[in-house]
């Protein structure tokens, strides 16, 4: 299985991929104003590279429940900067997370190789469009709603099922515009528009989506659902966290986004030993 996101090429089955989150957000790293900020971020980045993600996720909007959604204007003040400064010192692929096609752009222009889109749910089409054409690769990821409303009232009858009917549904719509498979990426998007339970039916569903070929993407780092068994406190979910990252290697997930990075990649690595060991794989 291959994942091309421009000038970048992974080659899978090959060690799971993190994905270290750079949130350039007011209040992620010090109200120095614009240019400390986004000094403190690009350190931040080439601090979890060193680290060992493979990946870095850039983004300049909260997607959390209830977030404010923030101006184009300012979203592209904040992470193009960042963008630009790290697609010239990393050499890992660096990722846009936005849900506007406008920012998108501005980031592929600024060095950006793959555009990590939560709002994948949407109805028209000028985003698939801009990522097939500049061969970024794509995350779709999967969210009931919106932001704003997800967490209100999730429901599904069966939701891996559902979220599988998802995946095959954009696949189509992404390759009429032009996209290839190759840069595909896909996400059932854990806490998005989902109840505790339909986080631990996904997690325990993950295997199902290994029939489409795609690199599997899961992001679990600190979210709330993760509160009823470690607590309100986002500093103590690391190991709830890790948890859910061994089982979602296990079952197949081969990207895993993620805050504490030196940890995740421990904690893969070490599954992935023994998983190297296991008959019948
Ligand atoms: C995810 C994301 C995720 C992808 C966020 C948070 C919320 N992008 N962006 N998958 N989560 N692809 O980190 O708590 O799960 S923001």
């Amino acid at each position: 299985m291959l994942l091309r996101a421009r000038q970048f090429e992974f080659i899978f089955p090959r060690p799971a991929l993190v994905m270290g989150i750079v949130n350039v957000t007011p209040d992620s790293f010090s109200d120095g104003g614009q240019f400390l900020e986004a000094k403190a971020a690009v350190a931040h980045g080439l601090q979890l590279i060193e680290q060992g993600a493979e990946i870095l996720d850039i983004g300049g909007e909260s997607t959390r429940p209830g977030a404010v959604p923030v101006s184009e204007e300012e979203e592209l003040r904040r992470v193009i900067p960042v963008i630009a400064e790290l697609a010239g010192q990393a050499k890992v692929p660096i990722s846009i997370d936005t849900m506007k096609p406008g920012v998108a752009r501005a980031a592929l222009e600024a060095g950006a190789s793959i555009v990590n889109d939560v709002a994948a749910n949407r109805s028209e089409d000028s985003m698939w469009r801009l990522v097939a054409e500049a061969g970024a690769g794509y995350v779709c990821m999967h969210m009931q709603g919106n932001p704003q409303t997800m967490q209100q009232h999730p429901a599904y009858s069966d939701v891996v099922r559902e979220i599988g009917d998802f995946f095959s549904e954009r696949l189509g719509r992404l390759s009429h515009c032009g996209m290839r498979p190759e840069q595909t990426i896909l996400d059932p998007g854990i806490g998005f528009g989902k109840t505790l339970e339909h986080n631990w039916e996904l997690l325990a569903g993950l295997g199902k989506f290994s029939r489409f070929g795609r690199p599997l993407l899961i992001g679990v780092s600190r979210k709330s659902f993760l509160g009823k068994v470690a607590g309100p406190k986002l500093e103590n979910r690391l190991p709830a966290s890790l948890a859910c990252t061994c089982l979602a290697v296990e079952a197949g997930a081969q990207i895993i986004r993620a805050h504490d990075v030196a940890e995740t990649v421990q904690a893969i690595r070490t599954s992935e030993a023994i998983l190297g060991k296991r008959l019948n794989r």
